[in-house]
């Protein structure tokens, strides 16, 4: 039976390369964000490989998450699996210079917009028991790096709701996971240092992960038997040790 993905934070990065690998599969896909020209863009790419629906709303935004989620169509209102992937990080700085309007963010996106999506979709899950959800945490989610701090905080809390997720929807036989990379050459670094002409410094000297590449492992997650559910996985590029060993060019 066809199945049918909800993504967050299709616009760009991980969610689109996402989208583009489900899409392969048949997969009909609900795709958010709040750049609707891309959301657009997209959905005319791929309308040849599956039906593709799009919710145009900031995850910031309670009410317009839960109107959206709950106001799709007869053909999309099935959702078997779930992507939360909409989040960023927003600056780098020790925590005694950090700015407020980035700590909201991060929490408001990150933390409570993952929430609010879930909560919105969760019910229908528990109701059919059966639904799949994935978090994309980070390797800021398993390890504290130096400026890294409310980042940090944000994805350490992505994973003790996935982990907590896990436990209260085991009853329902719904599957919870989470997929954490390391560093993944996206828009990321453009939204964490804003404006900055080197934001793209972060990639240099070395081959990051590529969208595709966490999009890959996102795809093998969902395609396991309905026995196998893959609870957390830590994925580096090869020149990635953790979060602050990356062997780069001199
Ligand atoms: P991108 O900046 O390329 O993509 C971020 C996506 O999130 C965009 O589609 C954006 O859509 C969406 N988004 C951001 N804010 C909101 C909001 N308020 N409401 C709705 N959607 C929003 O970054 P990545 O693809 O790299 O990031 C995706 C996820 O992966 C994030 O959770 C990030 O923390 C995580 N991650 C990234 C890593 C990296 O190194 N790149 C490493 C580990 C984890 P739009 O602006 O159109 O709303
Ligand atoms: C993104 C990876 O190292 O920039 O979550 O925090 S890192």
């Amino acid at each position: 039976m066809t199945k049918t993905a909800l993504i967050t934070g299709a616009t760009s990065g991980i969610g689109k390369a996402t989208a583009f690998e489900f899409a392969k599969h048949g997969i009909k896909l609900i795709l958010c964000g709040r750049r609707l020209e891309r959301l657009n863009t997209i959905q005319n790419a791929l309308k040849d490989l599956t039906e593709v629906h799009i919710l145009n709303f900031d995850v910031r935004d309670k009410e317009a998450t839960l109107n959206a989620i709950n106001s799709l169509p007869e053909n999309f209102k099935t959702i078997d699996i779930l992507i939360n992937n909409a989040g960023n990080a927003h600056g780098l700085d020790p925590i005694n210079e950090g700015n407020i309007d980035d700590w909201d963010a991060m929490m408001d996106i990150n933390v409570k917009g993952l929430l609010y999506v879930s909560k919105a979709v969760i019910p229908q899950m528990t109701e059919r028991q059966s639904g799949h959800i994935i978090n994309i945490g980070s390797s800021a989610g398993k390890e504290v790096y130096s400026k890294g701090n409310v980042y940090c905080a944000s994805k350490h809390a992505v994973l003790a709701i996935t982990e907590g997720m896990r436990i209260d929807l085991n009853p329902y036989g719904i599957k919870v996971g989470a997929v954490n990379p390391g560093l993944v050459e996206t828009e990321f670094s453009e939204v964490r240092f804003k404006g900055n002409p080197n934001a793209n410094n972060t990639y240099k000297g070395f081959k990051a992960l590529q969208a595709k590449d966490v999009a890959d492992v996102i795809y093998f997650a969902i395609s396991r038997p309905p026995h196998v559910n893959l609870a957390d996985i830590l994925m580096f590029c090869t020149a990635q040790a953790n979060s602050t060993i990356v062997n780069k060019e001199a």
